[in-house]
């Protein structure tokens, strides 16, 4: 690691002060271009600690830059994961506040929830589909704190990934009731489809970006608990939204989600 701990509690105050007050700040990488993963990941983990702290629960993880459109979107190559706070979840057809976000976008996503625990390394996605209970659609709300979307992959990282806000909903499956390679998606904003999909654009697999999770939390000590709700990252490029949109996210023989920006 190249930053000290307090170093390291100051951008995560920072950055989070950030998200409490949907205000936007440059990319940290410009202050601390030296900083390596294991720093951007201890900022993630310091901003978690401060929210558990604070009475917050940490209810699910999240897999992010997972497709090439969303990679090339970004301009980045690797994927990059998170966690998911108990005040980012919105009902199923709920309203979520503009005003409590920066800039904020959707993502279409598999949601899996996991039924025993998964551990790398060596994670595989034979291993998650064993251990997955159900999957079923989810949309993610990312909100970049940083100015205009522009940041790089350590920056996002420390910045819990862009995560603000999710809703899942529709009809949950078993794992061998549908092929996650297949499954079409189509997302809608306002009534009219905007991004179409289907599960493959996710690392060949949604599994698969379950499996770099579990490797990712195995090489520090860690796995992905029995009951755990993950999104498994965004199968089209971000849609940006505004106050009086809403949106729905259509999953073949998965039913629906969807919620309303107010
Ligand atoms: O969930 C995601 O794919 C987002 C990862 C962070 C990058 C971004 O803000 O687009
Ligand atoms: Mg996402």
């Amino acid at each position: 690691m190249k930053l000290d701990a307090t170093t390291i509690a100051a951008l995560a105050e920072h950055l989070e002060s950030c998200e409490l007050q949907a205000r936007d700040t440059t990319k940290i990488t410009d202050a601390y271009p030296d900083m390596d993963w294991d720093d951007a990941y201890a900022i993630q983990f310091e901003i978690q600690r401060r929210k558990i702290a604070r009475g917050h629960r940490i209810i699910g993880l999240k897999a992010g830059l997972t497709s090439h459109a969303k990679m090339k979107q970004m301009g980045v190559t690797t994927p990059v994961f998170g966690f998911l706070a108990d005040n980012y979840a919105v009902p199923d057809g709920g309203e979520c506040r503009i005003s409590e976000l920066i800039h904020p976008k959707i993502e279409p996503e598999i949601t899996f929830v996991t039924k025993a625990a998964l551990k790398g390394p060596g994670c595989h996605i034979g291993a998650v589909l064993a251990a997955t209970d159900f999957v079923l659609p989810g949309i993610e709300v990312i909100d970049s704190r940083y100015r205009d979307f522009k940041f790089d992959l350590k920056s996002v990282v420390a910045d819990n990934t862009s995560a603000a806000r999710f809703v899942v909903g529709g009809r949950p499956r078993a794992v061998s009731e549908v092929d996650l390679r297949t499954v079409g998606i189509v997302l809608e904003k306002n009534g009219e489809p905007v991004a179409f999909g289907a599960g493959a654009a996710v690392l060949g697999h949604p599994a698969a970006a379950i499996a770099m999770l579990a490797n990712h939390l195995g090489a520090r000590g860690e796995e992905i608990p029995a009951g755990t709700l993950i999104l498994s990252g965004g199968i089209t490029e971000a849609v940006s939204v505004k106050a009086g949109d809403a949106v729905t996210l259509r999953v073949q023989g998965m039913g629906s989600t969807g919620l309303r920006f107010v």
